[in-house]
C-alpha cells in the first residue's frame, strides 16, 4: 500500500510547517498550497527550511479564492485528508482589509467545501476555527457559548463555522471545525503581540534605553504552544465522531504578565521599557478571552501540558539561539 497522502491549505505558515513536520514523521505524503510559491516543485518557503523540511514537502500554487483552482488541485492530488489553514490571519490587519480577510477566510472555505459535495470526496476535511468567534468571555467558552464576534476576522471565521457545520449536516461530508485559542511558537511573525515582546525585549538587553510600545496591556489570553496543537488537528480531523471541537490550555493570562514573565527571564525591569501607546489599541478589542478544555480531554483525551512560563522560556531560548 502506498502512503496516505495528506493536502494543506495554507501550509506555508506557522502551523502548517508544523503539522507538515509532524506529518511527515508519520510517514504521510505532505502537498502544500502557498501563494509565495511561483512554479510547482519550488520550496523555498521559510518556516519549512527552519524546521529542515523544505524539501520534503510538495509545494503547489494555487488561488484558493478560485474554484477551478481548488478542484483541478483535489483532483489531482487525491488526498486521503485535508487541513485547511490558510486565512489572512491578523485580527489587527482585518480592520483595514476586510476584503481580502473575508475572501481568504469564507470563500477558499466555501471552495473547498464545495468541491468535496460536488466530487463526493469522502475523506476528513479539518477547517482552522477561531477563539474571535466568541468575543468576550466571562467564563470558559465551551462548544455551547455564544458568538459574539468583534472584528471582520471574528466575523468571517464565524461564517466558516457555520458552513463547515452546514455542510457536514446537510450533505454528510466529513467536515469539522477546531476552534482554536492562541497557540505560539518561534514560528510567529512580529505581528502578532508574543514574538514581539520578545524580539524588543531582546534589544532591551543590549540597549538600555530602549523603548517597547505594546497597545492594551490589560487584555487576556489563553496562550498554548502550537507543536502541541497540531496533534489536536489530527485528533480532531480524524476522529470518527466528527464534532467540533474547542483547543485551548483553559488559562487565563494578563498581557502585562507576559511582559513581566519575558523581561525577568531577562533580568530587565519591564517598567523601565514598556509603554502602552494608543496606537495600538484595536477598535473592536477582546478583552478576556479563555477555553474551556473539557470537552476535547473528554472525546480525544488531548490536553494541553506547556504552560505559559514554558512557552516564554521556549521562545527567548529559540530567538537568542537563532541571533
Ligand atoms: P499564518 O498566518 O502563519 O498562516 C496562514 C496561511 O494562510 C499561510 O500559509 C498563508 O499562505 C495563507 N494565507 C494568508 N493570506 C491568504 C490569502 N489572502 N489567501 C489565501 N491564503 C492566505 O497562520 P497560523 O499558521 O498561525 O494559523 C493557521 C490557521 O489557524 C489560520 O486559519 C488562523 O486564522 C487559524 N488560527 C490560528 C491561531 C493561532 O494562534 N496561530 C488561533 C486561531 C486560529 P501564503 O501566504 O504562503 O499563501
Ligand atoms: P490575536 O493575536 O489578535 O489574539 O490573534 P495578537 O498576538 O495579535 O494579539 C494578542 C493580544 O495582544 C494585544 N496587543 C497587541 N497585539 C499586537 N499584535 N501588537 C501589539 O503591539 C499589541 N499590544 C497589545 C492585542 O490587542 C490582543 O488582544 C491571534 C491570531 O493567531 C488569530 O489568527 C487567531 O484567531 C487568534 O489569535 C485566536
Amino acid at each position: 500500500m502506498g502512503k496516505k497522502i495528506s493536502l494543506i491549505f495554507g501550509c506555508s505558515g506557522q502551523d502548517g510547517a508544523l503539522l507538515s513536520r509532524s506529518l511527515l514523521k508519520q510517514n504521510y505524503e505532505v502537498v502544500g498550497t502557498s501563494r509565495a510559491i511561483k512554479t510547482n516543485e519550488v520550496t523555498c518557503l521559510r518556516n519549512h527550511s527552519l524546521l529542515g523540511i523544505d524539501k520534503d514537502v510538495r509545494f503547489k500554487n494555487c488561488h484558493l479564492t478560485n474554484f477551478k483552482e481548488v478542484a483541478n488541485l483535489i483532483d489531482k492530488v487525491n488526498p486521503d485528508e485535508i487541513y485547511n489553514l490558510a486565512a489572512q490571519s491578523s485580527v489587527s490587519k482585518s480592520y483595514k482589509n476586510p476584503q481580502e480577510t473575508f475572501s481568504s477566510i469564507i470563500d477558499v472555505t466555501l471552495n473547498i467545501l464545495e468541491v468535496c459535495r460536488e466530487t463526493n470526496y469522502d475523506g476528513n476535511i479539518f477547517f482552522a476555527g477561531s477563539s474571535e468567534i466568541f468575543g468576550n468571555t466571562e467564563t470558559k467558552a465551551n462548544i455551547k457559548h455564544k458568538h459574539r464576534p468583534l472584528s471582520p476576522y471574528g466575523i468571517a471565521k464565524e461564517t466558516s463555522f457555520n458552513l463547515v457545520e452546514l455542510y457536514r449536516n446537510l450533505y454528510n461530508i466529513k467536515c469539522v471545525t477546531g476552534i482554536l485559542f492562541n497557540h505560539e511558537s518561534p514560528l510567529r511573525n512580529k505581528n502578532f503581540v508574543t514574538q514581539k515582546i520578545i524580539s524588543e525585549a531582546l534589544l532591551c538587553t543590549n540597549k538600555k534605553s530602549h523603548k517597547v510600545s505594546l497597545g492594551n496591556l490589560n487584555v487576556q489570553r489563553d496562550w498554548g504552544w502550537a507543536e502541541e496543537y497540531i496533534e489536536a488537528f489530527q485528533l480532531i480531523n480524524r476522529s470518527t465522531s466528527k464534532k467540533d471541537q474547542i483547543v485551548c490550555t483553559g488559562k487565563l493570562t494578563k498581557l502585562e504578565r507576559f511582559v513581566e514573565i519575558v523581561f525577568d527571564e531577562l533580568n530587565l525591569n519591564w517598567k523601565d521599557h514598556v509603554t502602552s501607546d494608543s496606537e495600538f489599541f484595536r477598535k473592536g478589542e477582546i478583552i478576556k478571552s479563555f477555553g474551556d478544555p473539557s470537552q476535547i480531554k473528554n472525546d480525544l483525551n488531548w490536553e494541553a501540558k506547556v504552560n505559559i512560563n514554558s512557552i516564554i522560556k521556549k521562545l527567548i531560548e529559540f530567538k537568542i539561539n537563532s541571533l
